[in-house]
Formats: structure tokens, sequence, C-alpha cells
């Protein structure tokens, strides 16, 4: 067997070094310096090129090198193969942090201050009153971000696919959950993952259905996000300001509206980022599981893409 690196857009040198150490006997190689196609059963992937999926005939899993798994094209992969992620405590720690300062510097209008400060403008306001945040998304990460943000005195939704309860968290699941959430939102918060059904989610359709007080965070991917939706909503304050920490293409070319827009707070995909040594552990845990033929860990649902 042997184990193949398919990352594109960053340096794999310390990922290989380290797992190597913890797999000394098994071949790892780097896509497209691989010796032996046939003999590559594990896959470590974020944005591989589409043609080498096709090139594998003996692939066995596939990693995604983050939590989310939408930069592998599951149609080109065959129904045996298991698809899995990175969960992480940590990470999702690490998002709950980045969504409560949001939250809260939305909440506080930082970002008005920051500019009236390059225009010397000494004009202060009470902060806003809204407390209500609802999340996209129920899972890993937006379960740690309710918590964290129920024990900041925040009132809390949250909208999943499959109905479920949670404590002090108002649920809502479907179609028709999301119209009832919606009006009464003071900030959302997007962490679904991008799948067939939510690209495109927040789209003026959606974004009618929210208060004009409303604040949208988007951490989990751009391509929910109708950009020109998102633009004219803020335009014509019917929303009254974002942050974005995703983009439909990154990274944000230097041309984008998003860059200079007086209510848009932008960071670089830097919500939540993976820490190394967990995401080797779980590979290894993986590999082991995968050469033991027992069932590896956090493996996807590849009918729904998550
Ligand atoms: P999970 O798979 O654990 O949770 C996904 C949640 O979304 C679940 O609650 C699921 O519902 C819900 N969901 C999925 N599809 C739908 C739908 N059609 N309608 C309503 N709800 C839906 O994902 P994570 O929490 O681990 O991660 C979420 C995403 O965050 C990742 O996919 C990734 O894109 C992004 N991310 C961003 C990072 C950053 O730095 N910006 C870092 C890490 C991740 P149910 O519970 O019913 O199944
Ligand atoms: C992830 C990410 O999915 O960093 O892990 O976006």
């Amino acid at each position: 067997m042997s184990i193949l690196i398919a990352i594109t857009g960053r340096d794999n040198t310390k990922l290989i070094t380290k797992l190597q150490e913890r797999l000394p006997s098994t071949l790892i190689e780097q896509w497209p310096d691989c010796k032996n196609v046939n003999n590559v059963d594990f896959v470590l992937a974020w944005k591989a090129p589409e043609s080498m999926w096709l090139q594998l005939p003996n692939l066995k899993a596939v990693s995604s090198f983050g939590a989310g798994i939408d930069s592998i094209d599951l149609t080109l992969l065959p129904e045996h193969v298991e698809v899995v992620r990175i969960v992480d405590e940590q990470l999702a720690e690490d998002m709950a942090e980045y969504v409560l300062t949001h939250v809260l510097a939305q909440k506080l209008r930082l970002k008005e201050y920051y500019i009236k400060q390059t225009q010397q403008a000494w004009q202060p306001k009470r902060a806003h009153n809204n407390k209500h945040v609802g999340i996209l998304g129920f899972g890993e990460l937006g379960k740690t971000c309710a918590k964290k943000l129920i024990n900041n005195g925040f009132k809390v939704s949250a909208w999943a696919r499959n109905n479920k309860t949670a404590d002090n968290v108002s649920m809502f699941y479907g179609a028709d959950g999301l119209e009832l959430m919606l009006p009464d939102i003071d900030y959302l918060v997007c962490l679904l993952p991008l799948t067939k059904a939510t690209k495109g989610i927040i789209n003026y359709s959606m974004l009618a259905k929210l208060p004009p007080r409303a604040v949208v965070i988007n951490a989990a991917r751009g391509g929910h996000v109708v950009e020109q939706d998102l633009l004219d909503a803020l335009n014509n304050e019917s929303l009254r300001g974002a942050t974005l920490d995703v983009f439909e293409h990154e990274p944000l070319v230097g041309s984008h509206p998003y860059w200079s827009h007086p209510k848009i707070t932008l960071t670089p995909h830097c919500a939540a980022l993976s820490d190394l040594n967990s995401i080797i552990e779980q590979i290894v845990k993986n590999i082991e599981y995968l050469n033991q033929g027992l069932a590896l860990n956090n493996r996807v649902n590849r009918m729904e893409g998550y």
C-alpha cells in the first residue's frame, strides 16, 4: 500500500516529514510524483486535481485535509471508496471563539468605529441591544458555537437537516423551520457544509426573510452566499452588516467589492485552522483501521455530501 498526498496551494514538507515519522514503513508520495498509482489505497486530499481521481485503480479511502469535504468531487470516486474528514475539538473551540468575537464586534459597532477612526470622527453610539443568534448547521462546529454564545448571554436558535433537541437552543429543521426561524434573528451564522442542497442558500429569498437589523456571519464556505444578493441587501439597507471568512474564489481578488465595503468585515479563511499534529494523529489512526479492515473514524455520508 502507499499513501498519496494531494493537497494543493500549500507547502506539504512538514506534513510529509511528520507523517513519515509516524509511519516509517509506509510509502508516502506527493501528487503528481507517484511512482506506482496501482499501489495507492489512501489519499489525503485538499483541492486535488480532478484528473488524479481517475488514475488510482486501487483506491480504498480518501481523507479530507480539513473538516469540509466539498473540495473532493465525490462523483469521481467509485462507490466503495470511503471518505473521511477531520473532526477536532480544538478546531470547534476556535470556530466558537471566532463566531462569538464577530457577533460581539457587530453588536458593539466596531467596524463603524474603525471607519470613524480614519476620519478622526468622535461619534459615540450605544451598542446594539440585539441578542438572538441563528446558526445554520448544528454539527460539530454549530453545537460548540451555540454553547459558547449561550454562556455569553446570547439567545440561540439553530437549523439542521434532521429534527433534534438541544439544551437551551430552539431547534428548527427543514424548509418550513427555516422560514419560522429567520424573521426573529439578529445574527445569522452559517456553519453548514457546502452540498448541492446548501449551495447559494444565503440568497435574495433568505435575506428578505431576515429583519433589516440582522447581520450575516459566514464562516462555512463562500459558495453558500450569492454574492450580488448579499451586496444588494447591504446596499439597500435590508441587512445591517456581514462578516465573511470564506469566499467563492480564494484568495479574494483585489478588485472584489467586498474589500472596501463599509458594512463588510472580512477575514482570510482563518476562522478555525486545523492543527497539523491533530490531523496527523487522525490520519494515522484511519490508516491503521484501513489496514486492519476496521470501520474508519469520521466517515461522511457520500449520498448527503457531508
Ligand atoms: P457537520 O457535518 O458536523 O455538521 C453539519 C451540519 O449542517 C449538521 O447539523 C447538518 O444537519 C447540517 N446540514 C447539512 N445539510 C443541511 C441542509 N440541507 N439543511 C439544513 N441543515 C443541513 O459539519 P461541521 O460542523 O464539522 O462543519 C461545517 C462546515 O464548516 C464544514 O463543512 C466546512 O465547510 C466549514 N469549516 C470552515 C472553517 C473555516 O475556517 N472557515 C473551518 C472548518 C470547517 P444534521 O445534523 O441534521 O445532519
Ligand atoms: C476546513 C477549513 O474545512 O479549514 O477545515 O475550511
